[in-house]
């Protein structure tokens, strides 16, 4: 961080001197030079659009299109596609999401200040609703929604100049437009100042959003969207770019040690304002709400729903840093996590090492593929002890695992072990009510005597229950056996939950 404090003590007397491009209050605040130069009235109006049109290159999240690297005004075509898509939003849970350009958070788009953009917005023929767009960096009725109301076929056009440089969300904006949004209907549109910006060496697009299903976070198969929990603001999911499996596992973002990072941060909503933050990192700038100042050294921005940030960092050392909403039971119960990973030689000086990222993101950083394997298995009928053996292994990291230890040996005198446990020869019914309600108070384990409490994990789905506790009795020597998703449902309906737990 010195650099960046040095930084700062040159910029604070250049910009006391009212002059400076280093002066934060006035990096990107390009209207009042536009107006000099065009000699136009209207601030951010460079004149007509010159040369020949230009296609916009759109890209899918997390990528963004390369800087436009133009000097003067142009027209630039953007064709954009809605689409109504089932995909996945969390392991063996799907969703049918309302798309522009086939991904959630939308095609992301990169315009210059001064620009004239031809809008085309084409809604898919095997579109079952009408849709269309409100751009949040256009000036004009309903940010172009009065204009490209269209129906499933159907193609509108319209076309704006881009007057205001920022980072700007655009989303559907057809009845009821809290649904089409709650769909993944949003995405960005960047509009550079005539300068552009400074090159970094990597650019991401990620945007949040939230979402509200009838069925329970995680619970396997299809998941249709649920009007009153919307209403209610009380969100199932709330995910980076449309799914938990967007940016973690191989889908990490990725960067080496050294480069600098700049983020194109949006939230969709509906309805949740983000604290977006990036566990291990500091923000050296962020362009707060996506407008035109900068604020320096930021730990966590606030970024409102329907609004977004410009975030930039340079890496120092390697390894995972995670990007969270830090209203933190979003981030570890409902989805809200991404990891960047950082590769490169460590610096020992700035940060010691020791990877603790297994225990800190729990079964974020397993893959959960056997789960959703599992979950498949039961839909088809087919669902043996083996696959439930290998879903409850991924589910056991990072949910028992932290109390109960990776071997299950447990820790002296805190918790009991599980690995040849005489408590598991109390039957299925037992250990059932255990991780559902709980257990605290004196209990004795192979003779060892412990007086600890064990929260009840309802939280946790039927099949989870019944594929942890089923890996728990053929591990570490235990006696084998099998524990079903139905002997769980049926505690789970015979048994009152105590007060402060998840259903
Ligand atoms: C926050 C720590 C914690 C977590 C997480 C946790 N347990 Fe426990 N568990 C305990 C404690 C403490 C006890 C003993 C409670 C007492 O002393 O009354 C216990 C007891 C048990 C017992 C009975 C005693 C034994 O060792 O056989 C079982 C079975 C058990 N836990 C299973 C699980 C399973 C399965 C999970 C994951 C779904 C889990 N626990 C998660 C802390 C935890
Ligand atoms: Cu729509």
């Amino acid at each position: 961080m010195k650099r960046h404090l040095l930084a700062l003590a040159i910029a604070i007397p250049l910009a006391l001197a009212g002059c400076g491009r280093d002066n934060p209050n006035a990096t990107l605040d390009t209207r009042d030079a536009a107006k000099d130069t065009s000699g136009s009235a209207t601030p951010g109006d460079f004149g007509p659009p010159q040369g020949e049109p230009i296609n916009a290159i759109l890209t899918s999240p997390p990528l963004v299109p390369p800087a436009t690297g133009r000097t003067a005004p142009a027209k630039v075509v953007v064709n954009l596609e809605v689409k109504e898509v089932d995909m996945e939003m969390s392991e063996g849970v799907t969703y049918t999401f309302w798309t522009f350009g086939g991904t959630v958070p939308g095609s992301f788009i990169r315009v210059r200040q001064g620009d004239t953009v031809e809008f085309h917005l084409n809604n898919h023929p095997d579109s079952k609703m009408p849709h269309n767009i409100d751009l949040h960096g256009v000036t004009g009725p309903g940010g172009g929604a009065a204009s490209t109301f269209t129906a499933p076929g159907h193609s509108s056009q319209f076309t704006f100049k881009a007057l205001n440089a920022g980072l700007y969300v655009y989303h559907c904006a057809t009845a009821p437009v809290g649904m089409h949004v709650a769909n993944g209907m949003y995405g960005l549109i960047l509009v550079e100042p005539p300068e552009g910006l400074p090159a970094v060496d990597k650019e991401f697009y990620v945007m949040q959003g939230d979402f509200y299903t009838t069925s329970k976070y995680r619970e396997k198969g299809h998941a249709p969207f649920d009007m009153q929990r919307a209403i209610d603001e009380n969100p199932t999911y709330v995910l980076f770019n449309g799914s938990e499996s967007a940016l973690t596992g191989d889908n990490a973002l990725k960067a080496n040690v050294g480069e600098s990072v700049r983020m194109y941060v949006g939230n969709g909503g509906p309805n949740l304002i983000s604290s977006f933050h990036v566990i291990g990192e500091i923000f050296d700038k962020v362009w707060f709400e996506g407008g035109t100042k900068y604020q320096e050294n930021v730990q966590t921005t606030l970024i409102p729903a329907g609004g977004a940030a410009i975030t930039e960092f340079r890496t120092e050392v390697p390894g995972s840093y995670v990007l969270v909403d830090h209203s933190l039971f979003r981030a570890f119960n409902k989805g809200a996590l991404a990891i960047m990973k950082v590769e490169g030689e460590p610096n020992l000086e700035i940060y010691s090492g020791k990877e603790v990222d297994s225990t800190y993101l729990g079964d974020k950083a397993a893959s959960l593929a056997p789960v959703a394997d599992a979950a498949a298995a039961f839909a088809a009928g087919t669902l043996t002890k083996e696959d439930q053996v290998k879903a409850g292994e991924a589910l056991f990291a990072g949910t028992c695992s932290t109390c109960h230890q990776p071997d299950g040996k447990g820790m002296a005198g805190v918790f009991p072990p599980l690995a040849g446990s005489d408590y598991l020869a109390k039957g299925n019914e037992a250990l059932v009510n255990v991780v559902l309600n709980g257990l605290s108070g004196p209990v004795t384990v192979n003779g060892q005597d412990y007086n600890s409490v064990m929260p009840p994990m309802s939280q946790l789905t039927d099949d989870e229950v019944a594929n942890i506790l089923t890996y728990v009795k053929n591990s570490w020597g235990n006696g084998g056996g099998q524990v079903t998703k139905e002997e769980v449902a049926r505690v789970r309906a015979g048994t009152e939950r105590s007060e402060g737990a998840a259903h």
